[in-house]
């Protein structure tokens, strides 16, 4: 049994003070029972909780941490940044540096807007959108996650569908009015919502592979198809790779998929753990941005030189080692057979999607293809499991609608011991 002693009075005290105890939902482990670990350090790929007890990772900051943590070149960056003072609210030479590399790594981006997070990236490609197409109605994927923004939280994935409310209190009629939402992986749906709001849909935005209902991989010509349909109805097809930029591939999803959307929105990976978002994309509709254009948005921290700083030496270091992408890769493989194998051996046929370095284990035997499927899950089961693999010593998303985030910390050493203690788990689990 861990010891989590002082994980146990920190939240005490920090539900005195923070809602919940987190400063985020699905930190708190509401979907998995138990209380939250409160870490005090990590390095590589491992983790160390106030406790003493120490975990292979892989949530790696839900992203961000693709190289592991305490990458020597990101500390050295921030730490040379930090000696010129933390923040100008100025322009300064490192964002632009950051701009041009993501311009050169995204294939569809010209022009870019750096942001403190992907919610402030989502919230404003959304409000670009509307301003440049001058109409007011989104369509959003059931399951998909595009951060806390009012418009986003009807039928969200990640920490909404783990707390079991896709829907917030707060989010008034009007603007939930102005967000249609349709299955994932179903064209049809798109184009009767298209059909039935004629000349009212200002865009679509979709997590090309979605991370936020579990990891759920687009079929065949669906993106394709998404980008027909907004070519030929004049909306604009917003991908929200805050999850998969950087981390599919360099350029993204839209790299790997090869198709281009009108905006990017970006995040975790592109501030090498610190707070970074961006939106992006065709120069024609960038320059409807302020003060270039008449679309607002601002923000005293954005493009804060020290996140800059770790920002541009975690892309330079993707742009310059492409490697990575099937490091990850093979990893990601190994471990997918492994638990495929522990599966057999527990004479379970449950799903996994996997894609590059974003995996799911989902505790249902149907496939999954969107948020329906997803919820087939038994999230009890995935709870057991959850606890398990802390048990353990791995660290996974504390909910069945995320993802596991792979970072290139992880050898085939570590693989082999995650693959271990999953079977471990696995067989401790009464009702299985
Ligand atoms: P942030 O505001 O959390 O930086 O980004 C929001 C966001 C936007 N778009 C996508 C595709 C995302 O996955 C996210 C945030 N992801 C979740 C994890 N699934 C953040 C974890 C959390 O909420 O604590």
């Amino acid at each position: 049994m861990l010891i989590k002693e002082n994980s146990k009075s920190l939240f005490q005290k920090a539900q005195q003070l923070i809602p919940g105890g987190v400063n985020s939902p699905v930190r708190a482990f509401r979907a998995v029972g138990g209380e939250p670990l409160f870490i005090e350090s990590a390095k590589g790929a491992y983790l160390f909780d106030v406790d003493g007890n120490s975990y292979i990772e892989l949530i790696n900051s839900w992203g961000p941490m693709i190289l592991g943590h305490g990458n020597e070149a990101i500390e050295q960056a921030v730490i040379e940044a930090l000696r010129k003072s933390p923040s100008f609210g100025a322009p300064t030479e490192a964002e632009v540096n950051v701009a041009e590399l993501i311009v050169e790594m995204v294939p569809s981006i010209e022009k870019v807007r750096m942001v403190n997070s992907g919610t402030e990236a989502t919230m404003s490609a959304i409000r670009l959108a509307r301003g440049f197409t001058k109409k007011n109605k989104i369509i959003k994927f059931e399951g998909c996650y595009h951060g806390h923004g009012d418009s986003f939280l009807i039928a969200a994935g990640s920490g909404v569908a783990t707390m079991g409310t896709p829907d917030s209190p707060g989010v008034t009629k009007g603007t939930a009015n102005d967000t249609l939402t349709a299955p994932y992986n179903n064209l049809e749906a798109v184009e009767a919502l298209i059909q039935k709001n004629k000349d009212q849909i200002a865009a679509v935005i979709i997590e090309p592979v979605a991370g936020n209902m579990g990891c759920v991989l687009p079929q065949e010509g669906y993106l394709q198809g998404l980008r027909s349909l907004c070519d030929s109805h004049g909306i604009i097809l917003i991908f929200d790779e805050v999850m998969t930029g950087f981390r599919l591939a360099k350029g993204g999803a839209q790299e790997l998929f090869g198709v281009m959307p009108d905006l990017t929105t970006l995040g975790k990976i592109i501030g090498g753990g610190m707070p970074v978002g961006a939106y992006g994309g065709r120069k024609e509709i960038m320059d409807w941005v302020s003060p270039a254009g008449p679309v607002y948005q601002a923000g005293t921290l954005s493009g804060n030189p020290i996140a800059m700083s770790a920002g541009f030496t975690m892309l330079n270091h993707l742009n310059s080692h492409e490697g990575i992408y099937s490091q990850l890769d093979k990893i990601s493989e190994r471990i997918f057979h492994g638990f495929q194998a522990n599966l057999k051996a527990v004479s379970k046929n449950y799903t996994m999607n996997r894609i590059g370095s974003m995996i799911s284990l989902f505790f249902t035997e149907n496939k999954v293809t969107d948020f329906e499927s997803a919820k087939t899950s038994d999230t009890e089961l995935f709870g057991k499991y959850f606890n398990a693999m802390l048990e353990n010593g791995v660290y996974i998303a504390p909910s069945q609608f995320e993802t596991l985030f792979l970072s290139t910390a992880i050898d085939e050493k570590i693989a082999d011991l995650i693959i271990t203690a999953n079977l471990t788990a696995l067989k401790s689990i009464d009702g299985l």
